[in-house]
């Protein structure tokens, strides 16, 4: 029964795949040339029997749906994957960094099991009725709740990219990775479930001298940091969920604070305590580890917000041009953020940054989020130095690399901003490259 209504089916599929391609085919060559953002599109079912053939999959069952609970990806997908390598490691991968390969995002958000993951002590596994989180110090009423009772809040979502201010931090004095994934993938972007804590502040009553607040999570590293209370106040959030669903061990389950747009390290995972204060608690120890210095050798301290910043994902090291044939029409594609506000547009340039071009911004444009910018471009198969620069609706642009020298120098590690540039060899092999004029 099962088989013959399989079969009908094919033949019936097979039937209007063919008047697919001879509809296709009554179509000239030359409509679909004019089409600006139409694709090769191969219109002879004859070049690629493929489309034919009877396939493993149409003629017997797949898997049954009880079979993967908690599903996977295709295995055809095995080679996305988070990675790492020695140069990012302290020499272990405990304190270390998995980095997301921006480069295969779709989209703004990145999934769950590629988000990229740092940790200074590796990833504490937290059972959630064991976890507590306490809020005390300058409030009226110190706390501790369970995950239940935090839950019992009225939650928001939001998206928001998360960045380690050292994305990038390797490459001061020159490019480094032949690779995005290790140039700019310590960053990633989610929505965000969870309670902003100047909702949780209206119950607990939060005193005048309150200046900053210390968050310290759990783990090994038990890692703090303090954060001035006009930010916790603007809009940070204790979140416990990540792209609808809990957030991953990974991510600080069962609870992680997320200072949206700010230095990624104040998101502390495995979130245990907020303390507010009239002084910064970690201000030493933070200002040694997290200030920028200039080559004046003074430093920059509270330097928090990751400032708007763009990388071109498509074409790249990881993703060349190498397929292409001249005249084919090739989407560049690539993504901005500021941790000040809104994209507010991107310029793309082919030479270096002596000309530009306005890309358009696709889907959702989210202040403090990734935003995604796409140029439709006609391969021509010469040497190019891709670039792109990013400008938000606070008024800041992307500096070049010669101004960013200039300002910071070569020491730091953090706050690399400036505009990135790909060359595209007349091959359409991609090379990280940095433009100094
Ligand atoms: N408790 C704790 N929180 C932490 C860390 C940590 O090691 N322990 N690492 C921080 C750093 S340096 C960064 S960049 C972000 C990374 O977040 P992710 O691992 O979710 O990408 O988490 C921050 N929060
Ligand atoms: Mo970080």
């Amino acid at each position: 029964m099962t088989k013959i209504s399989k079969a009908s089916q094919t033949e019936k599929q097979q039937s209007s795949r063919r008047d697919f391609f001879r509809k296709t085919a009554a179509y000239s060559v030359s409509a679909l040339a004019a089409a600006s953002v139409m694709a090769p599109v191969k219109i002879n079912a004859e070049d690629d029997p493929a489309i034919m053939e009877e396939k493993k999959w149409g003629t017997t069952f797949g898997y049954p749906v009880t079979h993967n609970l908690y599903g996977q990806p295709s295995p055809y997908e095995h080679i996305v994957t988070r990675r790492n390598t020695k140069l990012l490691s302290s020499g272990n991968y405990y304190a270390s960094i998995a980095m997301c390969p921006i480069h295969e995002s779709m989209g703004i958000i990145t999934p769950n099991g590629l988000f990229f993951s740092r940790s200074h002590g590796g990833t504490a596994e937290i059972d959630p009725n064991e976890h507590r989180l306490m809020i005390h110090g300058l409030v009226e009423k110190p706390l501790v709740l369970t995950m239940d009772e935090l839950k019992k809040y009225p939650s928001v979502s939001r998206i928001h990219f998360i960045e380690c201010p050292a994305n990038g931090g390797p490459e001061w004095r020159g490019p480094q990775f032949p690779s995005i994934q290790f140039a700019k993938g310590m960053m990633s972007c989610a929505e965000w479930t969870g309670v902003y804590i100047k909702d949780i502040l209206k119950d607990l009553g939060l005193k005048k001298e309150a200046r900053w607040m210390l968050a310290e999570g759990v783990d090994n590293s038990h890692m703090g940091r303090t954060i001035p209370i006009d930010k916790v106040l603007d809009d940070a959030m204790i979140v416990w969920g990540q792209n609808g669903e809990a957030l991953r061990p990974e991510q600080g389950y069962p609870i992680r604070l997320l200072v949206p747009g700010w230095e990624g390290n104040l998101c502390v995972k495995w979130l245990g305590r907020l303390e507010f204060a009239s002084e910064p608690f970690y201000a030493k120890e933070e200002t040694a580890k997290y200030s920028a210095l200039k080559p004046s050798g003074k430093a920059i301290q509270h330097f928090y917000a990751n400032e708007v910043n763009s990388v071109i994902t498509s074409p790249c090291p990881d993703k060349p041009w190498t397929d292409l044939k001249k005249g084919d029409l090739v989407e560049i594609e690539g993504l901005a953020w500021s941790g000040m506000g809104t994209i507010e547009g991107v310029d793309i340039s082919f030479d270096g940054g002596k000309n530009w071009v306005e890309a358009s911004l696709k889907g959702l444009v989210l202040p403090k989020a990734w935003t995604r910018f796409s140029f439709m471009y006609k391969y021509e198969g010469k040497p190019l130095l891709l670039s792109s620069r990013a400008r938000d609706d606070a008024g800041h642009i992307q500096p070049t690399v010669k101004h960013e020298r200039e300002v910071m120098g070569v020491e730091s590690v953090y706050h690399r901003n400036g505009i990135f540039t790909w060359e595209v060899t007349a091959k359409g092999e991609v090379n990280n490259v940095q433009v100094l004029s």
